[in-house]
C-alpha cells in the first residue's frame, strides 16, 4: 500500500474531498457508492475528554507512520464549545504537531451524534481510503464513555483512561472495558496508575471476558509504554484481518455507514412533523413517515447542528 515516493498525496485535493465528504446532506449520501478502494487498516482511540487521547496519538502517529504511510489522523471534535469549555485552553492540535510528511491530520466537528462520532463519519474515512491511506487513527471524542460508536467503524479499539478520572474501575459499565481490544492506562506519571492497571486486570478476570484487553501503561515523555503499544496494535491488527477478510470488512463498514444514514433520514422526518401530529393513530404516523422517508427529504438535508456549506 505503500506506493509512491514521499508525501503520495495531494493534501489541497485531499482538503478539498474531506470538506465535500462532510459537508454532504445525507440524501446526497444515500446516493453516493463506495469508491471500490480497499479500507485501510483503522485504529480507533476514544476515552473521556482530557485523558490525553491526542497527546498520545501525535506520538504515535509518528512511530507508524514509519511502516504504514502515508498515514491519517482524523481527530472527532466536540461541535458545542460548552460541552468542554474547561478543557478548551488546554486542547492538543495535533495540526501543529503533523510536520510529518507521512502524516495527514484532519479535524471534524462531532455534528449531531450522541456517541462521539461525526455524523459523516463513515465518508471521511472511505475518502482517506481513495487516497491510499496505509492507515487510519480516529480520535473520538469522549461521551462519558457511554457509547462507542466508534467500534463498528475501525479494526481495532483503544480505550484511554488515567488515574483519577472519577468513576471506579468495578463500577464501570459492562461492555465498556471489554469492547475494547487494548486498554492504555495513560498518565502513568500521576498517582494510582499503577493500582488503576491492576484493578483493571482483576476486574477484567472477574468478568471473564472471551478475549480480555492487553493492558498498556503510558506517559508524555516516555518512549517504552508508546513502543509497547505500538507492538500491540500491530498484534491487534493482525488478529483483526485474520478475523475478518476483506469482503467481511468492507461489508461491516457499508453496514454501519447504511445504518447511521438510514436513522439520520428518520430523525429528519421525525423533525418534520408538526406537534399536533401525534394526535393520529401511530399506524398512520408511521405511515407518513415512511413515505417521507421515500420521498426522500426536501430541505437542506442536514441534521440539526451541521455547518450550512461554504459559499
Ligand atoms: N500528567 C500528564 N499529563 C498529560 C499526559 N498526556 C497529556 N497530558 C495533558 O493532558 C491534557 C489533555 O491532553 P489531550 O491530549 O488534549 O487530551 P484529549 O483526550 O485529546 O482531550 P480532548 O480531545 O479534549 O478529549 C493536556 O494538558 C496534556 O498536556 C501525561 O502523560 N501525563
Ligand atoms: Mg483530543
Amino acid at each position: 500500500m505503500n506506493a509512491g515516493a514521499l508525501p503520495s498525496f495531494d493534501r489541497r485535493a485531499l482538503s478539498r474531498a474531506l470538506t465535500r465528504a462532510s459537508r454532504m446532506s445525507v440524501d446526497e449520501l444515500l446516493r453516493t457508492r463506495a469508491s471500490g478502494a480497499q479500507p485501510a487498516p483503522r485504529i480507533g482511540i476514544t476515552g473521556a475528554p482530557g485523558v490525553g487521547k491526542s497527546s498520545l496519538i501525535a506520538r504515535l502517529a509518528r512511530v507508524r507512520a514509519q511502516k504504514a504511510w502515508p498515514l491519517a489522523v482524523v481527530a472527532v471534535d466536540p461541535t458545542s464549545p460548552d460541552s468542554c469549555g474547561s478543557l478548551l485552553g488546554d486542547r492538543i492540535r495535533m495540526e501543529d504537531l503533523a510536520d510529518d510528511p507521512r502524516v495527514f491530520v484532519r479535524s471534524i466537528p462531532s455534528g449531531g451524534t450522541r456517541d462521539g462520532l461525526a455524523d459523516n463519519l463513515p465518508d471521511v474515512l472511505s475518502t482517506l481510503d481513495a487516497f491510499g491511506f496505509a492507515e487510519i487513527v480516529v480520535e473520538t471524542v469522549g461521551v462519558g464513555q457511554a457509547e462507542f460508536g466508534v467500534r463498528e467503524l475501525v479494526d481495532v479499539e483503544v480505550l484511554l483512561l488515567m488515574p483519577g478520572l472519577g468513576d471506579s474501575i468495578q463500577a464501570m459499565k459492562a461492555g465498556i472495558l471489554e469492547t475494547a481490544d487494548l486498554i492504555v492506562v495513560n498518565k502513568a506519571d500521576l498517582d494510582g496508575a499503577r493500582r488503576m492497571a491492576l484493578e483493571l486486570k482483576s476486574t477484567l478476570a472477574q468478568r471473564r471476558t472471551a478475549a480480555a484487553p492487553r493492558i498498556v501503561l503510558a506517559k508524555a515523555g516516555d518512549d517504552a509504554g508508546l513502543l509497547e503499544l505500538d507492538a500491540l496494535l500491530d498484534d491487534a491488527l493482525r488478529e483483526a484481518f485474520a478475523r475478518r477478510p476483506a469482503d467481511a470488512r468492507r461489508r461491516r463498514f457499508a453496514r454501519y455507514r447504511l445504518q447511521r444514514l438510514v436513522a439520520r433520514r428518520l430523525e429528519l422526518a421525525f423533525a418534520g412533523l408538526p406537534e399536533s401530529r401525534f394526535d393520529a393513530p401511530p399506524e398512520e404516523i408511521y405511515e407518513e413517515i415512511l413515505a417521507t422517508m421515500a420521498r426522500g427529504h426536501r430541505g437542506p438535508g442536514r441534521a440539526p447542528g451541521q455547518p450550512e456549506e461554504e459559499s
